[in-house]
């Protein structure tokens, strides 16, 4: 009997799939090369159900033969092993991010003779449409922080950018590009301190109370599905810290960062130039150990971040607080610096790299922004944020349209500097009921 190669994801299954899969059985037995976890993450969102559920609906599915783990987005090293007569797709892969793949797979299919068939596909159904529609409904708090667990187990590193109200979180949620025919997007979003405290006029001394904090995490979280992490500041008192990591995580927040300074925090990337006192390590260990006793879930993430390197302690005693928290329980490490360059980052993450236990690294790259997220990956950082850059760009406009509308004494000079009315009216479009 003739082999037929067919790779799909399995996440959602719909009658497209079942058009395919009777179609390839035409030709041969029918072998279902099902996607992995890391594969689908690596080109989309990460699947809904792991590889094992997908594995039993698909291996139940009439016409199947068999599945076979496909690890990557390439077929190759699968075709390679099974020598398939036939591989089967859709025709909807000639164009788009799928094309280099198409023209691989034709390419290894010569060495033995193999044949690709291309079937018209099933019109007014397919999985990023299934996708679109799953978005807009939403999402719930425990799936939400979950989430971000799942990004870390599954991705190369987790790209996080600052959200401070409903708009930038939308920016967050929807802005993609296409780069090496791949689809390249945030995971997840970071509510700053400085942004929130910033956008409100206050300066970011912890001044903004948590009430206030979690009125903006509503105000993102109503409008997008992308895990959250909060900047807790100092995490503030440890008998008040354990009660707000239980109100976060009831929310939906897969994470909060703090910070081990005390008394009136200021913004680290002042460093030496205010006064800022870090934190006893035995001290901030003991808050973070009270704040993972606190919580409900093994889901939500307390991660220490070192200020070891912005007050000039220096990278031994980074390393050994870095320890210290990890023994008391802490979910993940930030480091942080505020050196142009990114040396000291590279020097802690190579001796890091070197301890027993270890937990994803955190690492914020606004002064040292001269080293790229593949370079931070392999030193072994596992999430990058984007901490500022919205706000950051978002202000200078702004002034400038001010200024410009003051000089002239009317709007129209002001008007090459701001979207159209037509666009901003349709910006956010009224959900269809
Ligand atoms: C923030 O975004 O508020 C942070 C990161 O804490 S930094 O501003 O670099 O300290
Ligand atoms: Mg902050």
């Amino acid at each position: 009997m003739k082999k037929v190669y067919l790779a799909m994801t399995g996440d959602i299954i719909h009658h497209g799939h079942i058009n395919i899969i009777s179609e390839a059985r035409k030709y041969g037995e029918v072998i279902v090369g099902l996607l992995t976890d890391e594969a689908i993450a690596s080109y989309k969102r990460i699947p809904l159900l792991n590889y094992e559920e997908r594995k039993k609906i698909v291996e139940n599915i009439k016409g199947v033969s068999q599945v076979i783990p496909q690890k990557t987005l390439d077929y190759t090293e699968n075709l390679e092993m099974i020598k398939p007569d036939y591989v089967i797709h859709g025709n909807d892969w000639r164009e788009g991010i799928q094309k280099s793949i198409r023209e691989k797979v034709i390419e290894t299919l010569k060495k033995w003779d193999g044949e690709l068939i291309e079937v018209e596909y099933t019109k007014g159904v397919s999985g990023s449409l299934l996708d679109e529609k799953i978005k807009k409904i939403g999402t719930t708090p425990e799936i939400r922080l979950k989430k971000l667990r799942r990004l870390i187990e599954l991705k190369p590193f987790v790209r996080v950018i600052e959200a401070s109200n409903g708009l930038t979180g939308l920016i967050a949620e929807n802005t993609k590009i296409v780069k090496n025919g791949q689809v390249r997007e945030f995971d997840a979003m970071w509510v700053s301190s400085l942004c929130d405290s910033t956008l409100k006029g206050k300066p970011d001394i912890e001044l903004v109370d948590l009430t206030s904090r979690i009125n903006t995490i509503n105000e993102i979280m109503e409008v997008t599905t992308k895990p959250i992490i909060l900047d807790g500041d100092t995490g503030g008192l440890k008998e008040h810290f354990v009660y707000n990591v239980r109100t976060l995580e009831r929310l939906g927040v897969s994470a909060i960062i703090i910070e081990d300074k005390i008394g009136l925090k200021k913004n680290s990337l002042f460093g030496t130039e205010v006064e800022q006192i870090q934190d006893d390590p035995k001290n901030f260990a003991d808050k973070i150990n009270s704040g993972k006793k606190a919580l409900v879930t093994d889901d939500f993430m307390i991660i220490a971040r070192i200020e070891s390197l912005i007050l000039k302690a220096g990278i031994e005693d980074a390393l050994k607080r870095a320890k210290i928290y990890i023994e008391a329980g802490a979910d993940g490490i930030m480091i942080h610096s505020k050196e142009k360059s990114p040396q000291e980052i590279i020097d802690f993450c190579k001796e890091y790299k070197k301890l027993e236990v270890k937990v994803p690294l955190v690492a914020v790259p606004t002064t040292y922004n001269s080293i790229t997220e593949t370079e931070l990956s392999e030193l072994g950082v596992k999430i990058i944020i984007y901490a500022n850059h919205l706000l950051r760009s978002a202000y200078p406009a702004m002034k400038k349209t001010a200024e410009t509308i003051l000089e002239n004494g009317r709007s129209l000079e002001a008007d090459k500097y701001c979207v159209s009315i037509k666009e901003i009216l349709t910006l956010i479009p009224t959900e269809e009921i």
